[in-house]
Formats: structure tokens, sequence, C-alpha cells
């Protein structure tokens, strides 16, 4: 997968050297490439902001050198010359499509990917309806907060979406039991020593009944969700729950219903 991200700060990259996604990016399953929006720039002060049409507070990113860096990174992508799929542009932004496990999961399957860091009050919109010419562009949202730029969504995203390319996580297992990938959270974890500080490991775990040990992590993963996620136990797809997945929930106090979880009173 090759991956262009243009940016004011480049350097708040450089934590994609680090760790699996470095090593994905050595090992050739990741070309990750990092861009200055201001190399992209005519004058002489390499500006990239200006004031906003209609007043009000901050600055805007302007058209032009948005406009040179992602023709200049679209056509380097381009490397066919095929014209074959259109890269998928993602634009960071508080007033994005939140970014879910989901999404990761279609992003991972692209061939190229390219992220414009807005900084200021944002990217000129006119960019976003140029680049619909040759990209499939999406605005993308971390969840609710606003951040002061895109770029540390970015690292969220990469590292979210690189870890689904085939061969980047050494055990694929590993991608299989984890939270969201089945829609529940994680089941807690524990390693030795047995007890420590007079805390114990639930004995479950250590008594070798791999059936009842799966039993118990299902019925933890429930729990926790209805505890912690309520939001995502509620849109769960009933026709995954087990029988014992159902007896479970009645005992949280939940109704499991023709099509829904749903909290009983
Ligand atoms: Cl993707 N960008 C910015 N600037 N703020 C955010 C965000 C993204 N997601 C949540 N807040």
């Amino acid at each position: 997968m090759r991956i262009d991200v243009v940016s004011i700060f480049p350097e708040y990259l450089a934590a994609l050297d680090l760790s699996l996604i470095g090593k994905a990016r050595q090992d050739g399953l990741l070309d990750l490439n990092v861009h200055d929006l201001r190399d992209f720039t005519t004058d002489r002060h390499r500006t990239v902001d200006d004031t906003p049409y209609g007043g009000g507070a901050g600055m805007v990113m302007k058209a032009e050198p948005w406009a040179q860096a992602l023709a200049s990174v679209a056509e380097a992508g381009n490397s066919g010359g095929d014209g074959g799929t259109r890269p998928v542009l993602i634009v960071p932004s508080p007033a994005g499509a939140v970014f879910t496990q989901t999404m990761a999961y279609e992003l991972a399957e692209e061939k190229h990917l390219v992220f414009a860091c807005g900084r200021y009050e944002g990217i000129d919109e006119r960019v976003l309806e140029w680049s619909g010419e040759r990209f499939d562009v999406r605005p993308v949202s971390l969840g609710d907060y606003v951040l002061n730029g895109g770029e540390v969504a970015v690292l969220a995203m990469v590292e979210a979406i690189g870890r689904l390319v085939p061969g980047v996580v050494g055990n694929p297992e590993s991608l299989v039991e984890e939270s969201h990938s089945d829609g529940l959270l994680e089941y807690p974890v524990y390693t030795k020593p047995s007890s420590w500080r007079d805390r114990n490991v639930p004995d479950i775990l250590l008594s070798g009944n791999h059936g009842k040990i799966a039993q118990w992590r299902r019925e933890q993963q429930l729990q926790r969700t209805a505890v912690r996620r309520p939001d995502l136990l509620e849109k769960f797809d009933v026709s995954q729950l087990t029988k014992a997945d159902k007896a479970a929930l009645a005992a949280m106090g939940y109704d499991v219903m023709k099509d829904r979880i749903q909290l009983r009173g």
C-alpha cells in the first residue's frame, strides 16, 4: 500500500518510523511518504494561509499550494499510468464522518491513500471540490472533540489501517480477538504472578478448562460492553448471540429482542 501525507509539520509524522508501522515500512509493506506543504508554494515566504472571506477568527489554508501538492502525489502514485482505481483522499476534520474499525478495514484494502492535514480553521473548500476529479474524497473525524490539526489524527488512522494490511502484524490471530473486531469490547487479560499485592487472577483462567475459559471471556466481553459502551451493545447483531450469551445478558438485566438488545425497565 502507498500512503502519502501532506502537512506543514512533517516532523509530527516521524513517529511512523517506529514500532510495527516503522518495521512494515522497512519491510516494504507500506510505502509511506510525508510531504511538506510549503514545498508546493511559490512565494518567498512560503505562504500557506490567508484571512477568511466573510470575516471571522483565524486563518484558512490557501487552495493553490494544496492543489499543487495533491496533483503531485496523485501523479506519483499513478506509476502504472493506467489510471486504475482512484486514490482515496482522507481529509482529517472534526466535521468529518467518524472513523471506525469498519472504515479501517475498508481503507486497508486500498492501493493508495493520501492524507491532507489541515491546520488553522481548515482548507479552502474549493480544494475538496477540485480533488473530487482525481480522488475519492473522505472527510474523516476521530471523534467529537477538537484537535489543532490533522497530524495527530493521521498518526492514529495510519496505525489503525496499516496494522490491517496483510503481513504488517506478525500473528494475524491477534487481529481476530480484539476490541471492536466483533462489535464487543475485549475481555480483561492477566499474566504472572497469579497473586499480586493480594489480588488474584480469576480461578477459571488457571483451571485449564478451555471451554469454560472461552465462556467466561465472552461473558466478560458482554458485561464490559454493557457497562462501558451500552451504545455498542444496543446496535449489536442479535444473530451473533449464542444461547449462553442470551442467558448472560438476561442476568445483566438486558432483554434480547428479535432485532436488538435492550436494557430492561
Ligand atoms: Cl480528524 N481533525 C481535527 N483537527 N480535529 C479532530 C479530528 C480530526 N477528529 C477529532 N477532532
